[in-house]
């Protein structure tokens, strides 16, 4: 990437002097990278805001920033420490939540919070555990939130407005893949009405929408040394929509025994043992705020969040690769294999998952 980041740092409100910018994570939409600064002064995570996909971005900052105030009040109120325990925006030198460079790209910078750990894959039951709290007890956090957050993605996790997308792109085939995923298209068209009667409940405010985070894989949660969840992290697709996105999204990544682009389809199943300990330590936290409506669609969330990411892998696909960052021609349609055999196994252990939710809230 040929550009100066150390001259793009330098255009938000820093303490100490910039040592160093490098890349950080494999993020698929931002790009991201942390600044080192001289002496004993803090490091920040400076990030590419991509907007194609967040629009407008000064309007995704807004939220962000009501979110993360909103937190340090509570975590303040609670005896915590509210610039370890929320995310802290830093402002560009002209008090802006971002610098818009002379290509147009936005840019956000945040402070880094030291001794935490992000992992990639919930390896226990005790992490998973953790990890359903710290979405809980996020949730219940902004869940009296009132400021108004923008819709900066209409229809992110909206299944609905994903058919009209799916629908265009297919009638489009604009790279001409479409007949070489025929067997893949028949696996969204299949669950096409199932997953609408779902949408309609959320819809009809049969399941009411509430601040949502939207991308709770375990890498957007900073733990402490001791395993517990210090801050969510990841806020640009807060918004109001229902929180079993959330839950279904974190067992989508949690509970994978593969990973999200496995080529060995073997290898990926839903770990039940991990549903239940994530199901576990949500419920402690979320429990006491959930409708009944929200408590018997939770498991049935897993399900809705793995298919619409195999429809948005695949659509990607169709597509020709322009909303993912892929690594290689077919990476899409491996994504799109891969989660589907996730939710294959999902499905087939969709009673059970209903189980153990009733015996967690019973
Ligand atoms: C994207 O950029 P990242 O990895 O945090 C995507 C999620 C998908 C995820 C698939 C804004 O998240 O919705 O579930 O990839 N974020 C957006 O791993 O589209
Ligand atoms: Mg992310």
């Amino acid at each position: 990437m040929n550009i100066n980041l150390i001259k793009i740092a330098n255009q938000f409100q820093l303490a100490g002097k910039v040592k160093s910018v490098t890349p950080l994570g494999e993020g698929f939409i931002n790009d991201t990278f942390i600044i080192k600064t001289e002496g004993n002064s803090p490091k920040y995570i400076l990030q590419r805001k991509n907007k194609k996909v967040f629009s407008p971005v000064p309007a995704m900052m807004e939220n962000i920033q009501k979110v993360c105030d909103h937190i340090k009040v509570k975590v303040k109120t609670a005896g915590g420490d509210p610039m370890r325990e929320a995310m802290t925006i830093i402002p560009a030198n002209d008090g802006k939540l971002y610098f818009l460079d002379e290509v147009e790209e936005y840019w956000a910078v945040c402070l880094f919070i030291e001794d935490t750990i992000a992992y990639e894959a919930a390896e226990t039951p005790e992490l998973a555990y953790s990890g359903g709290r710290g979405i809980g007890k996020f949730q219940s956090l902004v869940s009296d939130l009132k400021e108004p957050l923008t819709d900066i993605l209409p229809g992110f996790h909206n299944i609905r407005i994903r058919y009209e997308q799916w629908d265009a792109v297919l009638k489009k085939d604009p790279v001409g893949r479409k007949a070489k995923v025929a067997d893949e298209i028949s696996w969204i068209e299949s669950r096409r009405e199932e997953m609408m009667n779902f949408w309609q409940l959320v819809e009809n405010g049969t399941i009411p929408t509430r601040v949502s985070h939207n991308d709770t894989k375990i890498n957007n949660i900073l733990f402490d040394k001791k395993g517990e969840v210090l801050c969510v992290i990841d806020l640009d697709t807060v918004l109001n929509s229902t929180v079993l996105n959330d839950f279904g999204d974190a067992i989508r990544f949690y509970t994978n025994t593969g990973k999200e682009d496995d080529t060995n389809l073997d290898n990926v199943s839903m770990n039940m043992e991990i549903f239940t300990a994530f199901a576990k330590g949500y419920l402690e936290e979320a429990g006491s705020f959930l409708t009944e409506k929200e408590i018997e669609y939770l498991a049935f969330s897993a399900k809705y969040i793995t298919y619409e990411q195999v429809l948005r892998f695949l659509m990607d696909y169709i597509d020709g690769d322009n909303y993912y960052k892929t690594k290689s021609e077919d990476h899409n349609l491996v994504r799109t294999r891969a989660q589907y055999k996730l939710l294959t196994s999902i499905e087939e252990q969709y009673d059970a998952m209903k189980k153990v939710v009733k015996e967690l809230t019973s």
